[in-house]
């Protein structure tokens, strides 16, 4: 699925981008499960005023954490051919799904994440044998606060501690000046390591803009940190859609969402 090239940059860096990995159809129905979510009140603001418990009214991180109870829709999204081909090329079977989630900052007071590893969370022994997508529901620019990441470093443990201006994440300290902005119209994907260091920015434009992120893992290298997901197959002989762990397959609805959206006459 990958060019030897972008296999190369995530061995080396520990992340590569792929520009229109969603089409803008795929995009469409992401946008508007975003807008149910905020509609609904399923994001909660976890950015706090630097001291860690208390929320912030000016700055918000609004997030949704797991989104799969709430939302067919992104339950059924990494059982889509792609992301499963994906994924296994990058870093094996049997891979399965750890955990998915949406980052939405809105217009003008949208607070980044600061930075950290995803594996200060998830321990996994070999941190080049869990992978992130994150996906830009909106246009992500260095403008509106997209993911930066440090490249080379997804083999060095950072330390990493509390972080105050969140309710419940930690964050680490990396050299900033080594960072690379990671720009990416709607639909596109940056691939990265668990071991590789990464943040997002404030959004001070007057658009909102939001990240929906997947973390999977391989089989035989699991997480430590003591979460009872259910952590659904995608490859290997165990892959049976979810229907094991969800209790119905999950294969072919995403598609079958996008085109009866797609289809959908839209209300003016
Ligand atoms: O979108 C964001 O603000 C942060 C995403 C992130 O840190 C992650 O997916 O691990």
């Amino acid at each position: 699925m990958f060019s030897e090239e972008q296999l190369a940059q995530f061995r080396k860096d520990g992340f590569f981008s792929v520009p229109n990995f969603f089409t803008p159809a795929e995009v469409a129905v992401m946008q508007d499960e975003l807008e149910r979510f905020k509609q609904e009140g399923l994001v909660r603001n976890v950015a706090t005023e630097g001291d860690g418990t208390t929320h912030s009214d000016t700055k918000k991180n609004l997030q949704l954490c797991p989104t799969w109870p709430h939302s067919p829709r992104f339950k059924a999204l990494p059982f889509t051919e792609k992301v499963v081909s994906a994924i296994s090329e990058l870093i094996g079977d049997p891979a399965r799904l750890r955990l998915d989630q949406v980052f939405l900052k809105p217009a003008r007071d949208g607070a980044g994440t600061n930075w950290h590893q995803d594996n200060a969370y998830f321990q996994v022994n070999d941190p080049m044998r869990g992978v992130a997508m994150w996906v830009a529901v909106h246009d992500a620019t260095i403008a509106n606060g997209t993911m930066h990441m440090i490249p080379g470093q997804q083999y060095e443990k950072l330390e990493h501690t509390r972080d105050p201006h969140s309710d419940h994440h930690i964050r680490c300290y990396p050299d900033e000046s080594q960072e690379v902005p990671c720009e990416l119209e709607a639909g596109g994907v940056v691939f990265f390591a668990y071991g590789t260091p990464h943040c997002t920015k404030g959004n001070n434009t007057d658009k909102d803009r939001a990240g929906l992120a997947y973390h999977f893992v391989h089989a035989d290298h699991p997480t430590h940190d003591n979460n009872p997901a259910p952590m659904p197959y995608l490859s290997g002989d165990l892959a049976k859609g979810g229907v094991e762990e969800y209790g119905e397959d999950q294969r072919g609805k995403w598609e079958q969402m996008v085109a009866e959206f797609n289809k959908k006459p839209v209300s003016v």
